[in-house]
């Protein structure tokens, strides 16, 4: 088989940029590990930057979001017992988009089957090979047989795990990593939200957010030790524990149900640079992971995707190849801004068991300073609706 651009990983990076090229005339194949129902059934990200809401229009996917999605002009912060609001509309007038990354997966995959793009699921043992000549290749197993796709460019947008990125030599990469001292155990439930904003709580007990997808749908996160199971952590014991954290007047007024999904997630930060060798290029998790507190990572796929896509639209249009030479540094200096936000967003807002008693009066000195510093406010707002691109 032959195609322009072999995308590996039918995540929403993968999706959006099938979507975008096909849309320009320019072919893909997606070769996407697992079956559709499992990429469907993953909850994760819940906040869309304005960038990246014009993106999904952009790529005709926006239609349902502009319906059902819930535009929210701020967001609330909280420590201990103590609330206030980071109004985004007066801080920098931008705002956010709430709508679920399953969601945006359902519409790009309904709108890829409209275009009839090729997405093969259930692929296997996915290797990449002569990625700086100009003939490169990718080679799977599908329904055990082998296969191999011949191909212009090779898009890694495989996720953290994927093998796109282990596929650039060990000696040409530069890996930035650091490891959060806990995780966030998520619940999702039918259950109106605690309130109409998202809040991010500060407590000595730990980290704890309220979000939502609907005006029936909550989503709640609290931040727990790493040896924590999900075992551990009956429907009870979760909410009581997140009432302990929010403010009396939320957590009076939180209503409580069965979980319909209950996972724990490790937080981490981590860049691999470059984000491009030879004809592969990587989008997303699959370069980079932000731990969720800025709800930045699918935000910065949708990014990084762009850039990809103006620099391949460019060279099939018109020869113009400046856009894939510069890719990898235009994305990474926005990456590393996106690193910056949630590294300290989740700094000033956990509880970590090694802070001494100046750590955690420097978190409450960041905490005090937006409260009462617009320009303070400005800054959070501006990256939390999304640096432009
Ligand atoms: P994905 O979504 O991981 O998709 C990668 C796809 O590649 C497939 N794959 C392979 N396919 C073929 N061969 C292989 N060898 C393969 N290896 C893997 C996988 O099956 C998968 O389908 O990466 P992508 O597309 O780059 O998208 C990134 C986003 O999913 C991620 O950044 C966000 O979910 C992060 N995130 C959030 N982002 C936000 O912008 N706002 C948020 O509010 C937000 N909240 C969150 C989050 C992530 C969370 N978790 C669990 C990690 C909340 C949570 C709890
Ligand atoms: C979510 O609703 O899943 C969510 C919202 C905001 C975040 C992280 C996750 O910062």
């Amino acid at each position: 088989m032959r195609t322009q651009v072999a995308i590996i990983g039918g995540g929403p990076s993968g999706l959006l940029l099938s979507q975008l090229l096909n849309r320009a005339g320019i072919a893909t194949v997606v070769l996407e590990r697992r079956d559709r129902a499992h990429v469907l059934s993953r909850i994760r990200a819940g906040v869309l930057e304005w960038g990246t809401v014009e993106m999904l229009r952009k790529a005709g996917v926006g239609a349902r979001m502009d319906r059902e999605g819930h535009v929210h002009q701020g967001c609330l912060l909280s420590s201990e017992g103590r609330m206030f609001r980071i109004d985004f509309h007066e801080a920098c007038a931008r705002q956010v988009m709430v709508y679920g990354q399953t969601e945006v997966t359902h519409d790009l995959y309904d709108a890829q089957d409209a275009l009839g793009a090729t997405i093969l699921h259930g692929v296997g043992d996915v290797a990449l090979h002569d990625l700086t000549s100009d003939a490169p290749f990718v080679t799977y197993t599908r329904d055990g047989a082998a296969a191999r796709l011949d191909c212009d460019y090779i898009v890694g947008c495989d996720g953290f795990h994927g093998i796109s990125r282990r596929s650039i030599p060990a000696e040409v990469r530069q890996e930035f990593e650091k490891v959060y001292p806990f995780g966030w155990l998520g619940i999702l439930s039918q259950t109106p939200p605690a309130a109409e904003e998202l809040i991010y709580a500060a407590h000595s007990r730990g980290f704890a957010l309220a979000s939502m997808r609907s005006p029936t749908l909550s989503r709640y996160y609290i931040q727990v030790p790493l040896s924590d199971r999900i075992e551990d952590w009956s429907d009870a014991a979760f909410w009581a524990e997140l009432k302990s954290r929010l403010p009396e007047a939320v957590a009076q007024g939180i209503v409580t149900g069965p979980s319909i999904e209950k996972s724990i997630a490790p937080l981490r930060s981590f860049v691999s640079e470059p984000m491009r060798w030879g004809r592969l290029f990587l989008c997303g998790d699959a370069a980079h992971i932000v731990p969720p507190t800025g709800a930045k990572g699918l935000n910065l796929a949708v990014s990084d995707v762009h850039y990809l896509y103006e620099g391949l639209a460019a060279f099939y249009a018109k020869g113009d190849a400046e856009g894939l030479e510069t890719y990898s540094q235009k994305a990474l200096a926005r990456v590393w801004k996106a690193m910056r936000f949630s590294w300290s967003m989740t700094t000033m807002l956990h509880h970590f068991p090694d802070f001494s008693a100046f750590d955690r009066r420097m978190q409450a000195t960041e905490l005090d300073l937006l409260e009462s510093s617009p320009s303070a406010r400005r800054v959070l707002a501006e990256n939390y609706t999304g640096l432009p691109f």
